[in-house]
């Protein structure tokens, strides 16, 4: 398993190329010279030039000026730890950033980090995803350098019943990011769906290691559809899907995205683990636009219609049936009729 960067944003430790990216940015475009760079990475200047080059093909715009040495150019909207690092605020979340050119699932990598002892807080993000996972085995697009596919290792204090409350939370996350970098609005779908003109944004699936009493970690798992375009959708998806980019018109900052989404995640955490499940639930039932609509939720082969009704402390959907008795739904695809 080999991370393209990773930083650990308390310890310090970061690759090469995240070194070299930083030297890069305190000069603000000037130039840094070839034995500047081998003199701070404690490497010979072949090992600089061919860092030099593989950010080149990650599409990093570097300027060579013989005998003076490099300038940076321009990036690219590229998700990688140095530029998610840049003027992140949040504290718990992403303290250690790891990302991944190519993945099989970002779940998979954070779930075999968490089972290592990673830290609260580790963020595992990919460019492209060759297996991404949605619920019950269905699979995730996840074409590369358009979307955002992440996963965020967490250990709460809390009971494994509780562990659902923690879907709500990502999604509400997920809706502040939209918010904070697009004009648009989306709306949440219980459970884990994020819809913008009915159209599927963003997928949630967190997964939990856990023993009867007690919660060892939870990763949430979040995809969102960035700047993908129509033709990168394939045609037999179940539900019609959009991304930002289409909605909006034009393209939004991967990076920007990214960071806003870690710190929208932050603080409903944070508010989590000192308030409780109350102020987010409240803020997701805002946030939810499908409430008092006549719903059909499917799971496995069982199907129930009726109007649905709100969401209980533990996150259970509540659906009053034709006869007016409420049921409390667990887990089921639903589709707002
Ligand atoms: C989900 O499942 O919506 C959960 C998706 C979670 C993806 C993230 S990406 C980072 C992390 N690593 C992973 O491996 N997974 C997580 P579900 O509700 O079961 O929806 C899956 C269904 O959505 C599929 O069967 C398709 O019909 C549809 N779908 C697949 N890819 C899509 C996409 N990119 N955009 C919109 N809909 C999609």
């Amino acid at each position: 398993m080999k991370a393209l960067f990773t930083e650990n944003r308390e310890t310090g430790a970061r690759t090469l190329d995240q070194q070299i990216l930083e030297l890069f940015r305190e000069k603000k475009g000037g130039l840094v010279s070839g034995e500047e760079l081998s003199g701070a990475l404690q490497v010979s200047r072949t090992a600089v030039w061919k860092h030099i080059k593989s950010l080149k093909e990650l599409g990093y715009r570097i300027e060579a000026v013989p005998s003076q040495g490099y300038r940076l150019v321009a990036s690219p909207d590229l998700l990688i730890p140095a530029e998610i690092a840049a003027g992140l605020t949040s504290t718990r979340i992403g303290r250690h950033i790891i990302c991944f050119k190519e993945t099989d699932s970002t779940n998979e990598v954070a779930f075999k980090l968490a089972e290592e002892g990673a830290e609260e807080g580790t963020v595992v993000v990919a460019e492209a995803q060759r297996r991404g996972k949605g619920r019950l085995g269905r699979r995730w697009e996840s074409p590369a350098g358009v979307n955002l596919y992440c996963s965020i290792v967490l250990r709460p204090p809390i009971l494994p019943i509780k562990a659902a409350q923690l879907t709500f939370l990502s999604t509400v996350a997920v809706a502040r990011a939209i918010a904070a970098t697009s004009s648009l609005n989306a709306f949440i779908k219980w459970p884990n769906d994020l819809l913008i003109n009915g159209r599927k944004v963003a997928g949630l699936l967190n997964e939990m290691s856990a023993e009867t009493e007690k919660v060892n970690f939870v990763v949430l798992g979040i995809g969102v559809n960035i700047n993908m375009h129509r033709d990168q959708f394939p045609t037999e998806l179940r539900h019609p899907a959009t991304s930002l980019f289409l909605e909006g018109g034009g393209p939004v900052s991967r990076l920007a995205f990214t960071r806003a989404l870690l710190e929208a995640l932050d603080e409903l955490y944070e508010t989590y683990l000192h308030h409780g499940y109350g102020p987010v639930r409240e803020e997701w039932l805002a946030r939810c636009n499908f409430l008092g609509r006549q719903v059909r939720i499917s799971f496995q082969e069982k199907e129930l219609g009726g109007t649905a009704e709100g969401i209980d402390a533990d996150g259970a959907l509540l659906v009053r049936l034709v006869d007016g008795k409420i049921e409390r739904v667990l887990a089921g695809d639903v589709t707002i009729i």
